[in-house]
């Protein structure tokens, strides 16, 4: 690898979809380190909170503070963070979008006592996709995997990853749908 070349892969979606233990499992015994985006928007100071007490990040100081945290370093990267999709595309090979059932959702989020109204608009924002939706605007299809955590255990996702990587495309984003399942409550 050449002075200063990086490859970045990065990892969102909806709090409680598994962002942090696919990015764990995933650099575990492979030369990736591991970047916390929430500790570098912490640590730069780049949010606002807003009434409800959510962090809330401009994407341009986002993609400065990133651009600055790299500068000069080289190697393989695996970014976790919910807003890891909001970086360029320059600033990123591949972006992971992990998906759960939204009734699942609700039972990981409990777990960690969110707010009941803070779970619903996770759940919501989880039925209508709106990170994959988002990702997909701002990097396209081609880079974009979208993986469901509902079933799969932490490191079975993160072999159907390393496989779609090492041949062929599959992971597709899109083939995702939740909406049946949470307005319906079929499926
Ligand atoms: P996030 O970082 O997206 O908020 P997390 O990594 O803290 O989420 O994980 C949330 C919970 O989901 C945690 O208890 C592990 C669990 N989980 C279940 N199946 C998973 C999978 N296939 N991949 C990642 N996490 C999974």
């Amino acid at each position: 690898m050449e002075k200063g070349e990086k490859k970045v892969i990065a990892v969102t979606g909806t709090p409680g979809t598994g962002k942090t233990t696919f990015s764990k499992v995933f650099s575990d015994g492979l030369d990736y380190r591991l970047i916390d985006l929430n500790e570098l928007i912490e640590r730069d100071g780049i949010y606002e909170l807003d009434s409800d007490g959510t962090k809330v990040v401009n994407s341009q100081d986002l993609q400065n503070s990133f651009k600055k945290h790299m500068s000069g370093k080289s190697g393989n990267f695996v970014v976790d963070g919910l807003l890891s999709h909001l970086l360029l595309p320059a600033q990123l090979e591949k972006l992971v979008v992990l998906r759960t059932k939204p009734s699942v959702l609700k039972k990981r989020l409990e777990s960690r006592n969110y707010h009941e109204e803070k779970i619903r608009e996770n759940m919501e924002a989880e039925a209508l996709g709106v990170i994959l939706q988002e990702a997909v605007a701002n990097h396209g299809t081609e880079n974009v995997y979208e993986i469901d955590t509902t079933q799969n255990s932490p490191s079975e996702t993160v072999n159907l990853f390393k496989k779609a990587l090492a041949g062929g495309r599959s992971l597709k984003p899109g083939s995702i749908d939740w909406l049946e399942e949470f307005y319906f409550g079929s499926g």
